[in-house]
């Protein structure tokens, strides 16, 4: 087992972290920007280096000093958290060339799900239903013209590179094709440096159900069910829940099992999720795969029995994982609580907590780095806080939440628990009966 990890993050995730590898009798490496030097995941290290400041791209994203960091304190693997370099394919091969423990997959396996169109070929081989459309990348607006003939509008293109939305265009007829091609490959190229586009049909109001999986490192892979992730706003996520309330054991069997032979057909490595669309006839099909540890691992760890973070670092140190699935015992839902003023379009709204009272209570898990006092900087995420509720049933989990919701008292900057209460009572919601589509049509009053 290793010895000592460096956390190469911040925020709640950097102290979810700290706090397994304390479990597991871990040491731990705190890095830091000027800006975070009084986050909670500094104090609560054992040790803390400062990487840069507050720019991410000059700390967080900062290779060289977090390679630095992990030599001058002895390090012997990197835990990358999510977003910042937990899926940078060089960050991987880097560490592996300094010896040091990458916490997640390879470059190679990276790099091989990173590209969208690849990683779609690569499910397609593995028998994974996928979205009917382009085989590969296409070159030309005649090819997609063509392409829609025999699969009809709506279709959608997206970036070969893209990922949360950009560089996606939905396509209703063969006028708007040329329109739509050019200013899609421009927003790729902006943001990712890289303008291939693929092709598909576009399913009309589906879910996102997604399932989390560990593979170790002989070959083993078991999937631990699903999460909705449906209720989201611009590609950002604000609520997830467990079991989907759209799931059947049936769906669950077929969706598990492919998502395990997914993993087991390219010898994933660590925990991972791959991310479905499921249309209103329960047919699904695979979109993305994720090589990270994510936001929403929580609500899995709730209706479970299982630390994701503990069995991921297992894995990574060579650990044989029993090859079993694991199915619901509970409900959980999660709230994101956001520095942002859903009254103002979801505005970000750093800065200093004055007054902070956290939920408690019997099934109610709250993670956050955050305190009284705490200043909330404008240079990173908006999130401050996960509410992780947890019973029996759904019902009873919702009427827990608004309790919960009730409780928290966030003073000084503006939050999303507004919102989230108002969810809670929404009769939607409360049905379960919500799709991708549910936050165009939600009214906050
Ligand atoms: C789709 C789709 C419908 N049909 N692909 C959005 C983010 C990116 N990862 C893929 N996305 C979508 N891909 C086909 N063929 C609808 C979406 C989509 C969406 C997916 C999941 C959650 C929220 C969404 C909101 C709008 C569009």
């Amino acid at each position: 087992m290793f010895k000592k990890i460096l956390i190469a993050n911040r925020g709640e995730i950097a102290l979810r972290i700290i706090r397994t590898c304390k479990e597991m009798g871990i040491k731990t490496v705190a890095v830091y920007s000027t800006a975070d030097k009084e986050s909670l995941h500094v104090r609560f290290a054992d040790e803390a280096v400062c990487i840069g400041p507050a720019a991410s791209n000059l700390s967080y994203l900062n290779v060289p000093s977090i390679i630095a960091a992990a030599e001058i304190t002895n390090a012997d693997a990197i835990h990358p958290g999510y977003g910042f370099l937990s899926e940078n394919a060089k960050f991987s091969e880097i560490c592996d060339k300094h010896e040091i423990k990458f916490i997640g997959p390879s470059a190679e396996m990276i790099n091989r799900m990173g590209d969208k169109a690849n990683a779609k070929k690569t499910m397609v081989e593995a028998e994974v239903p996928t979205v009917p459309g382009s085989k590969g990348l296409i070159d030309s607006v005649e090819e997609g013209i063509r392409l829609s003939k025999d699969i009809k509008y709506p279709v959608i293109i997206k970036a070969t590179a893209g990922g949360g939305g950009k560089g996606m265009r939905i396509i209703w007829s063969d006028d708007e094709f040329q329109e739509k091609w050019d200013s899609a490959k421009q927003e790729s190229a902006a943001a990712f440096g890289n303008d291939g586009m693929y092709l598909e049909k576009f399913i009309e109001n589906p879910r996102h159900i997604e399932i989390q999986i560990i593979g170790d490192q002989y070959g083993n892979a078991s999937h631990l069910s699903e999460r909705d992730c449906s209720v989201q706003r611009r590609h950002q996520k604000l609520v997830e829940e467990t079991p989907s309330p759209f799931m059947t054991d049936e769906l669950r069997e077929r969706m598990g099992n492919a998502a395990v032979k997914a993993a087991k057909s390219i010898k994933y490595e660590g925990v991972g999720t791959i991310e479905f669309l499921v249309d209103s006839n329960r047919d699904f099909y695979f979109m993305e795969m994720n090589t990270r540890i994510q936001v929403e691992h929580p609500i899995t760890e709730a209706v479970i029995d299982y630390d994701l973070i503990k069995e991921q670092i297992k894995v990574a140190a060579g650990t044989k994982i029993s090859g079993k699935n694991y199915y619901p015992k509970m409900h959980a839902i999660e709230c994101r609580i956001n520095a942002e003023d859903p009254h103002n379009n979801f505005r970000p709204s750093p800065g200093k907590i004055k007054t902070l009272h956290i939920p408690g209570g019997n099934g109610v898990r709250v993670d956050t780095h955050v305190y009284s006092g705490y200043t909330i900087p404008p240079n990173y995420d908006s999130m401050i806080a996960k509410l992780i509720i947890t019973a029996r049933t759904r019902e009873e989990a919702v009427t827990k939440m608004r309790r919960a919701l009730g409780e928290f008292v966030i003073e000084g900057i503006h939050t999303t628990i507004p919102f989230h209460i108002q969810l809670m009572e929404n009769e939607q919601f409360i049905k379960g009966d919500y799709t991708t589509k549910f936050m165009d049509t939600f009214v906050l009053k």
